[in-house]
């Protein structure tokens, strides 16, 4: 986040978009409310109505996909209506001219017919976003998951800056980070292309300073992402892996692809906390200790950097991840040397910038949010105040492209996919608690009763939904809450794991994943006669068994 979180309290204007606030950041969600307790105007667009959706004043429904047709549309009304911070746009950044053609095909009428929202609706939007001064975006995975995740987030950059709303309290561009320390990891590097604090593995005098830390030669190409990891194994030219508190076999799009690369490696190494359904596929299992077993630092999504400590004892044979590393470094003739993790802090401190006031010892009361650069800083609560980053901020001209696999008349329902409230990820953790698994006990698809009507599909009845890729067996949750026309599965179940159909198209630049937007069908199911009315809970069911109990249902299709 540019911003901090407490701001939001007395925010005037939240726009959320492709974000289940409450639902999958409950803690950022409840300022949200706050906000909207106080009389701040919110604004979410999602094309499922989510529970933050119910507080809102305007509620965008678009089709899944068209993000960058609708935010085109609002900077249209934008710089048609005048509503443009000239002054900052002249000051702060550079290639307007390029960025207003673009904008300029988008009125919102022809927003509309790509987006499928009403033109009024992006006008009034337009208008309360840009003239509310304390107007702040917050965005998640519903816009980031596309072939066009770069583009979705680059377009809110556009957003904030043709309406001023960055670099000063309460507003900003606000991804909201998903996993507890997924911020950490990147700052530390733990991204093919960069050192800590992001310093190009490209840039000659970076790799210098790191060679020199490190007194070891350093790669000057970048590495492999994620899913090019896989491809590679596939190619042939990756013959080893070392997963580390990832489950790929479930998260990973095209699961079957992923399991297929995982047995072609020579050697599979897997550090977890659990035996994961990706360490089944390991030579060699390294016990890991989860959060509360450790010490060392998570940074979170405003950026601020927070001491863990340890409350309990590990469990025998587990070790912290920073230790399992140093030790296989150093059998393999390379010692690193740290004793404690506060050692670890003060080389991130020495080498990283944003980092350099960053020590254990500043931490204790509620830690400190980068960039903070040298120890008598205290911190930084919202970034880009006098400029950005690299200087000048710069427009990018977006044209809309549309996802990678649209519904035709063999697959005609859109499935979008993400998770719920009850859940986490891939269940490694959350799976070992009777609790939330007696919320949620198995996988469902939401579908809109209309095309549920069409299709012949009752509630709570089992379905069948198959894409190009392969098909799962789920039960219907007939909604309104999913638009006609889309439908959706949280990815947390590995009886009907959604990853053995969702598409593996990427982005060109992030390469993340087109996790919401694939085509699929879907095929109602009825009891064989004579066959068991009930299929108990058994997590060793696979789909095999239960099409074993089901049939399609042949009576009911409308066509
Ligand atoms: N309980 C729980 N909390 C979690 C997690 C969990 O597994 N369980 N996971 C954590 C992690 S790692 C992450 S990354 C975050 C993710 O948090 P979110 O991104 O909020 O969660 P998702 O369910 O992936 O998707 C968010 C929304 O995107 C919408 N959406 C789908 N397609 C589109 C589209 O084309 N445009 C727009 N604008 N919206 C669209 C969906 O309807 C959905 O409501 O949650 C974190 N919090
Ligand atoms: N279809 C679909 N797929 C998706 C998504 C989606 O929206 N739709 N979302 C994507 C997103 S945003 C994310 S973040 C991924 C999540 O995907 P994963 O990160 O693969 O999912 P998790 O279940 O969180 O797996 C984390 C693993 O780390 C282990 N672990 C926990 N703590 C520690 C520790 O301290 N040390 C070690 N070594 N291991 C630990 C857990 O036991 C678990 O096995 O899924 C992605 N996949
Ligand atoms: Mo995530």
């Amino acid at each position: 986040m540019t911003n901090s979180i407490e701001e939001i309290d007395n925010a005037k204007a939240l726009f959320v978009i492709g974000s289940n606030t409450t639902e999958q950041h409950p803690m950022i969600g409840m300022h949200m409310l706050d906000a909207v307790d106080k009389g701040a105007t919110l604004i979410v667009a999602d094309p499922r109505q989510t529970q933050i959706a119910k507080f809102a004043r305007i509620h965008l429904r678009q089709k899944s996909g068209t993000d960058v047709a609708l935010l085109n549309g609002i900077m249209n009304v934008i710089i048609n209506e005048g509503l443009v911070d000239i002054s900052f746009v002249k000051r702060r950044t550079e290639n307007f001219d390029e960025f207003e053609k673009i904008v300029m095909g988008y009125p919102p009428e022809v927003a509309e017919k790509i987006t499928g929202v009403p033109a009024s609706e992006i006008r009034r939007v337009a208008r309360i976003y840009a003239t509310e001064k304390r107007s702040m975006l917050f965005y998640s995975m519903g816009i980031t998951q596309h072939v066009t995740g770069v583009d979705n987030v680059r377009s809110c950059a556009n957003l904030v800056m043709l309406t001023a709303h960055i670099g000063q309290p309460m507003t900003g561009l606000n991804p909201l980070r998903g996993q507890n320390n997924v911020q950490g990891a990147c700052d530390m590097g733990a991204l093919p292309e960069v050192y800590s604090g992001y310093q190009k593995v490209s840039d000659a005098r970076a790799r210098r300073k790191f060679e020199k830390a490190w007194g070891k030669k350093l790669p000057a190409k970048p590495g492999l992402t994620l899913t090019g990891m896989f491809d590679s194994v596939l190619d042939g030219k990756i013959k080893a892996m070392y997963i580390m508190g990832e489950n790929p076999v479930i998260s990973d799009p095209g699961a079957v692809h992923v399991k297929e690369a995982l047995k072609k490696l020579d050697f599979l190494v897997v550090q977890d906390i659990f035996m994961s359904d990706t360490a089944q596929f390991a030579d060699v299992v390294l016990p890991a200790v989860s959060f509360a077993e450790k010490d060392g630092t998570f940074t979170n999504t405003e950026r601020r950097v927070q001491k863990l400590r340890k409350a309990i004892r590990p469990m025998y044979g587990a070790m912290p991840d920073w230790k399992i590393i140093g030790e296989i470094s150093e059998k393999m003739g390379y010692d690193m040397g740290y004793r404690a993790t506060h050692e670890i802090m003060e080389e991130a401190a020495l080498l990283t910038p944003a980092y350099g006031g960053i020590l254990h010892h500043r931490l204790d009361d509620f830690g400190l949010q980068w960039p903070c650069p040298d120890i008598n800083h205290n911190g930084t609560p919202f970034l880009h105040r006098k400029k950005f980053t690299k200087g000048l901020g710069t427009f990018n001209p977006i044209d809309f492209v549309p996802p990678a696999e649209p519904a035709d008349d063999e697959y005609p329902l859109i499935l979008t996919t993400g998770r719920i409230y009850f859940r986490y990820h891939t269940a490694t953790m959350c799976g070992r608690t009777s609790t939330l698994k007696r919320e949620e006990p198995e996988c469902f698809v939401e579908i809109n009763h209309k095309d549920a009507g069409k299709l012949g599909i009752k509630n709570h009845s089992k379905v069948r939904v198959l894409s190009r890729r392969g098909e799962i067996v789920v039960n219907a949750l007939v909604t309104d809450k999913t638009p006609e026309g889309i439908v959706f599965i949280p990815f947390h179940f590995r009886d009907a794991a959604v990853n053995l159909i969702t598409n593996t198209a990427v982005d060109p630049v992030a390469k993340i994943p087109e996790f919401k937007v694939c085509a699929v069908k879907i095929v109602p199911l009825v009891p064989k006669p004579g066959a068991r009315q009930a299929v108990p809970y058994d997590k060793k069911n696979d789909i095999k068994i239960l099409l074993d109990l089901y049939e399609e249902s042949e009576a009911e299709h409308e066509g």
